[in-house]
């Protein structure tokens, strides 16, 4: 590899949050090396081994701000048409969230926008939304689709994904969230409608190489245990990992199911009881949660963060940007909203989007700093990790790197 290669390069006089070891591992006056997008080398300045001088000469000089790995928001729903602002007001208006779902709008709302709409379209109406995520320091991002809810809609979802992650230059992770809401044509024909996602859906899109992972909204608006039993079952035959939109709305165990499928997250959380984070404690099944969607529907039951925390089940955070409940594009202030809302420490709050969102999405490579780790790091234009929870906005990223190629 020449110094020239684009996916090689060298920091200097920076503060290193490396999220290894304690707390945010950090490592004052120290350099980063990486080639090929991968960390060859960090450490105190002085120690550089020989075989990374030669990045020198087109070094960035850090002046002492904080670099930290590429942030992960790993629970999107991306890919949409249209919007949902009308519902908004209606709720604000006093209508409820599930009222609206069970009169035709919510998630069917969408639906009909994102059927009508082609795949340019969508990508349109997505890339800005990628981007503006990018420009706040991610560098991974998981979208999921349940939009369509039909067999070529839905691969016109995840293919829009994939192509959003290669016109951007950031690493797009695709789940499948048919069990979302039943489509009109399956109306009284729910048990089918399982059926075909189970055995026609998932094999056909997995066999088009469009899923990373299963998902499903197990809600009493949403799909029941069994049905969401049902599909987890079909997603471990075909070795897909699981997660869950699990006791948001309404506690129906689903943290104890996803658990039980060893599912790498159960998502929202906010009615999950004592039984199932010790379900997921034992399962090693990270806790996905999203102030973005708990701040939208004014929710006031929290996620049981302490208890959580006592039964050592790992934290992550994400934005769940999705036009019905979380239109955030902010992963930065979903961290500050996890503190703020959820008393996560500033700490916590950046385990949750590097290291923790990593485990989420069942990716070892990367949410640290250490050699062997992809290139996936920002340089902010800030000292102090806290900073980056700390702010409403104003933090930038000065510069990002995703597989070690340079992205802002
Ligand atoms: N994720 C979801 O899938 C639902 N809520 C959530 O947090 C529904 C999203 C929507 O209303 O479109
Ligand atoms: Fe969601």
């Amino acid at each position: 590899m020449t110094p020239t290669s684009t996916d090689s390069g060298l920091i200097v006089h920076a503060r290193l949050a490396t999220i290894g070891g304690q707390g945010y591992g950090l490592l004052e006056d120290a350099a980063i090396a990486w080639q090929d997008g991968q960390i060859r080398w960090l450490g105190p300045e002085d120690q550089m081994p020989d075989a990374c001088r030669h990045l020198r000469a087109r070094a960035l000089d850090a002046n002492g701000a904080l670099v930290t790995p590429g942030l992960i928001d790993a629970h999107t729903h991306l890919v949409f048409a249209g919007n949902r602002a009308e519902e908004f007001e209606q709720r604000l208006e006093g209508t409820s969230y599930e009222a609206i779902a069970q009169s035709g709008g919510g998630i069917m709302g969408t639906v009909r926008a994102t059927r009508a709409a082609d795949e340019e379209d969508l990508l349109a109406a997505a890339l800005p939304r990628a981007r503006a995520l990018a420009a706040d320091g991610v560098t991974t991002l998981e979208i999921k689709s349940g939009y369509a809810l039909s067999l070529d809609g839905e691969a016109k979802i995840l293919r829009v994904a994939r192509r959003i992650g290669k016109l951007i230059g950031i690493d797009v992770r695709t789940t499948l969230l048919a069990l979302h809401a039943l489509p009109p044509e399956y109306q009284g024909r729910r048990s089918e409608y399982v059926d075909d996602v189970c055995t026609r859906w998932l094999p056909s899109l997995h066999a088009q190489g469009l899923v990373d992972g299963v998902d499903a909204f197990c809600e009493g608006i949403g799909f029941s245990v069994q049905e969401v039993r049902r599909l987890f079952v079909a997603a471990k035959q075909l070795g897909l990992p699981v997660k869950l939109h699990a006791d948001q709305l309404s506690n129906l165990h689903g943290a104890a199911l996803a658990a039980e499928f060893n599912a790498l997250s159960a998502d929202h959380l906010e009615c999950t009881d004592d039984a199932g984070i010790a379900a997921m404690a034992a399962a090693g099944t990270t806790a996905m949660l999203l102030p973005g969607s708990y701040y939208t529907l004014r929710e006031t039951r929290l996620p049981p963060v302490a208890a959580l925390r006592d039964a050592k089940v790992r934290m992550a955070v994400a934005t769940d940007f999705n036009p019905g409940t979380s239109p955030l594009l902010s992963l930065r202030l979903a961290m500050n909203m996890a503190c703020t809302l959820f008393k996560l420490t500033p700490q916590e709050a950046l385990l949750a989007v590097t290291s923790h969102a990593a485990h989420a999405l069942g990716l070892q490579d990367r949410g640290q700093l250490a050699p062997g780790m992809r290139a996936d790091l920002v340089l902010w234009r800030a000292h102090t990790p806290a900073e980056l929870s700390y702010w409403i906005g104003g933090v930038q990223p000065e510069a990002t790197f995703c597989g070690g190629v340079r992205l802002s």
